[in-house]
């Protein structure tokens, strides 16, 4: 077993434990964010070896106030399965996670493939439809504290997500306004301009950088296009609603 197999396998272990592990760059600090993709790849491979299916790409950091909220600034990618994503309206177990975070994101499926260094107008082109959106996010490291390297192999921190009603491709999501509540009160407020200027951007993206490990998005891939706002940490009891202008809202509650 190489020592990138291990990496994988400490992680998987850490999600389906739900104990945080020490950061892999703690004791391998040359891991590059090359090897990091292998890591998540082979993290990736053991979970789909369990029975689950890929069902799309989630784009992470492509605001500046996740940047800033994590400390890494490099827009990174990672791969969602069937089994991250929660019923919308649904209770999720807080004890099923590490220490989870929720933000609020916008849903793409794809219609058409698309991968490569691919223009705006071609990504808008290869959309099916958009859709209100969260994602959980849980790092699997101590203290929610990772390098760029570490975080990548984590396949980026997704842990789950929520997609609400699909709405035409047609809506605009250019400049959105976005609230999340937690039991009633806000507490993030944002734009979906905030995801890179405009969230297609983080869909060209996508396509690039899937393309650089040989992989494309394909119809019916949903791809997440990364938060607009910092993320909440989740504690039993929250109810959670994100309303977002023109396409409606998702909610979750808390469980223990
Ligand atoms: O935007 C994101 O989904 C970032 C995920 C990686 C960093 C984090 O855990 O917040
Ligand atoms: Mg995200």
């Amino acid at each position: 077993m190489s020592s990138l197999d291990t990496f994988a396998a400490t992680l998987d272990d850490a999600a389906l434990t739900a104990s945080a592990t020490p950061q892999i760059t703690a004791t391998y600090p040359d891991l590059s964010v090359d090897e990091a993709y292998e890591v998540q790849l082979k993290l990736l491979q053991l979970r789909w070896a369990r029975g689950e299916c890929r069902v799309g790409y989630k784009m992470g950091l492509t605001s500046r106030a996740k940047m800033i909220q994590v400390g890494v600034s490099e827009i990174i990618w990672g791969r969602l399965t069937d089994a991250m994503r929660q019923e919308e309206g649904g209770v999720l177990k807080r004890s099923r996670f590490v220490h989870p975070r929720v933000e609020p994101e916008i849903a793409y499926i794809i219609g058409k493939p698309l991968a490569g260094n691919v223009s705006a107008a071609e990504a808008l082109a290869a959309i099916e439809a958009i859709a209100p959106a969260m994602e959980i996010i849980d790092s699997r490291y101590q203290n929610f504290k990772f390098a760029l390297p570490d975080v990548i192999a984590d396949n980026s921190s997704s842990s789950g997500f929520y997609v609400g009603s699909w709405a035409p491709k047609s809506t605009d999501v250019t400049n959105l306004g976005i609230i999340m509540e937690v039991n009633g009160r806000p507490v993030q407020i944002g734009s979906s301009a905030a995801i890179l200027g405009n969230p297609i951007r983080s869909l060209v993206s996508a396509a690039r950088l899937v393309a650089g490990v040989g992989e494309s998005l394909q119809p019916g891939d949903i791809v997440l296009a990364g938060a607009a706002t910092a993320a909440h940490a989740l504690t039993p009891g929250e109810y959670i609603r994100t309303s977002f202008q023109r396409l409606g809202h998702v909610a979750f509650s808390v469980g223990a």
